[in-house]
C-alpha cells in the first residue's frame, strides 16, 4: 500500500462538500489503492453539521481512509497537505453587490493562501471551486509565493461537462462519444464554450462537432448561451445551486491532474497564463485546454483561433483583468489599514 496522502476539502459542511467527500475517500480521485487522510474544513458555526458529515462518512466504512480531521483551524487543516479542494466560500446574500462578494471572498482566499504557503507540502495541488473561482485561485496563489503558480487552478470542468452533455443530446450520442470540448476564460457568464476543435463519434465515425451538429448558427448562439447560463437554470429548477454535478466535476478535475489525460485528449482548467499562449494576458487565472502528464499540465498549443473565438476569448479575459484589479485593490487596502 502507498503512504497515505492528505486531502483537504473546504466548505465540507456545504452542499457541494457533502456530495464530494464520499468520492474522494472511495478511491475515485486519487486511485483505488491510495489511502487518504481526509480533512474537512469549515467555519466554526458549522462544526456541529460537520460532525454529522463525519458520522455518515464513518458509517460508509470506506477502507481507504486512515483518518478524518474535521476542523475550523487553517493550520491544522493545511499542514502537510498533498491536495486541496477549496470549495468553501461566502455565498452571495440578497442585496449584496458583486464587489462586496468579491471582497469577502478575496479575504478568505488570501488567508488560506498564506497558511498553505506556510505549512502545506510544496508539491500541493489546489483546485478552487468557491466563486469567483478564477480570481480566488489567483489571490490564493499570490499569497502562497513559495508554492509554484502551476500548482493552483480553478474549476471550469463543470462548464465543460455541461457543454459536452448539450452536444451529446443534440447529436443523439452518449456523452462519452464527445471529446475535446474547450472552455476558455472565466467561470462566469462570459466563459466561451468552444466546440470547433471537439469531436464526436457518430455511427462509428469520428467527426468534428460542427460537422455532426450541422448548425453553426446554433453552436454560435443558443448553445453558448445555454452553457453560460446553465448554473442559473439549475437554480431556477431545483431551487438550489448545482451540487452533485459540481462535486463530480471537481473530482474529474483533480483525478485528471493526478492521473493524467488520455493521449490525444485535453481538458479545460483555469490555470495561470504566462502571456505567451493564445494572446491571453500574463498573470490571469484563465481557463485553457490542457494536457496532463506526470501531474503537470501543459496548455495545448497550436489550435486555430478564428475571429469569432478571438472576440469571445478577449471578452472573458477583460472581465478577469477587472476582477483581478478589484481583488488586488481589496488586498492592498487591507495592507494599508494594518
Ligand atoms: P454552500 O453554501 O452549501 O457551502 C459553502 C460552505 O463553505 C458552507 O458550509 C460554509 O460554512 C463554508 N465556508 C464559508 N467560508 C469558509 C471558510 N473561510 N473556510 C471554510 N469553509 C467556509 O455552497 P455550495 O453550494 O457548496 O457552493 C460552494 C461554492 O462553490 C460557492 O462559492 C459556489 O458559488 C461555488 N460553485 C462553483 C462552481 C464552479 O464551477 N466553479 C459551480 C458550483 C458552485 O456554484
Amino acid at each position: 500500500m502507498p503512504e497515505p496522502i492528505k486531502v483537504v476539502v473546504t466548505g465540507a459542511a456545504g452542499q457541494i462538500g457533502y456530495a464530494l467527500v464520499g468520492s474522494v475517500v472511495k478511491g475515485e480521485v486519487f486511485g483505488a489503492d491510495q489511502p487518504v487522510i481526509l480533512v474537512l474544513l469549515d467555519i466554526e458555526p458549522m462544526m456541529g453539521v460537520l460532525e454529522g458529515v463525519v458520522m455518515e462518512l464513518k458509517d460508509c466504512a470506506f477502507p481507504l481512509v486512515k483518518e478524518y480531521i474535521p476542523t475550523a483551524d487553517y493550520e491544522k487543516a493545511f499542514k502537510d497537505a498533498d491536495a486541496c479542494m477549496l470549495v468553501g466560500a461566502m455565498p452571495r446574500k440578497e442585496g449584496m453587490e458583486r464587489k462586496d462578494l468579491l471582497a469577502a471572498n478575496v479575504k478568505i482566499f488570501k488567508g488560506q493562501g498564506e497558511m498553505i504557503d506556510k505549512v502545506a507540502k510544496k508539491t500541493v495541488k489546489i483546485v478552487v471551486v468557491g466563486n469567483p473561482a478564477n480570481t480566488n485561485a489567483l489571490i490564493c496563489s499570490k499569497y502562497a509565493p513559495s508554492i509554484p503558480k502551476q500548482n493552483f487552478s480553478a474549476l471550469t470542468r463543470l462548464d465543460q461537462s455541461r457543454a459536452k452533455a448539450q452536444i451529446a443530446d443534440r447529436v443523439g450520442v452518449s456523452v462519452g462519444d464527445v471529446s475535446n470540448a474547450i472552455i476558455w476564460g472565466n467561470h462566469s457568464s462570459t466563459q466561451y464554450p468552444d466546440m470547433r476543435h471537439a469531436t464526436v463519434n457518430l455511427n462509428g465515425k469520428k467527426m468534428s462537432v460542427p460537422e455532426a451538429v450541422k448548425d453553426d448558427n446554433w453552436l454560435k448562439n443558443e448553445f453558448i448561451k445555454i452553457v453560460q447560463s446553465r448554473g442559473a437554470a439549475v437554480i431556477k429548477a431545483r431551487k438550489l445551486s448545482s451540487a452533485m454535478s459540481a462535486a463530480k466535476a471537481t473530482c474529474d478535475h483533480m483525478r485528471d491532474w493526478w492521473m493524467g489525460t488520455q493521449s490525444g485528449e485535453w481538458t479545460s482548467m483555469a490555470v495561470i497564463s504566462d502571456g505567451n499562449k493564445y494572446g491571453i494576458p500574463d498573470g490571469l487565472m484563465y481557463s485553457f485546454p490542457v494536457e496532463i502528464k506526470d501531474k503537470t499540465w501543459k496548455i495545448k498549443e497550436g489550435l486555430e483561433i478564428n475571429d469569432f473565438s478571438r472576440e469571445k476569448m478577449d471578452i472573458s479575459a477583460k472581465e478577469l483583468v477587472q476582477e483581478r484589479d478589484d481583488a488586488l485593490a481589496v488586498c492592498e487596502d487591507g495592507q494599508q489599514k494594518k
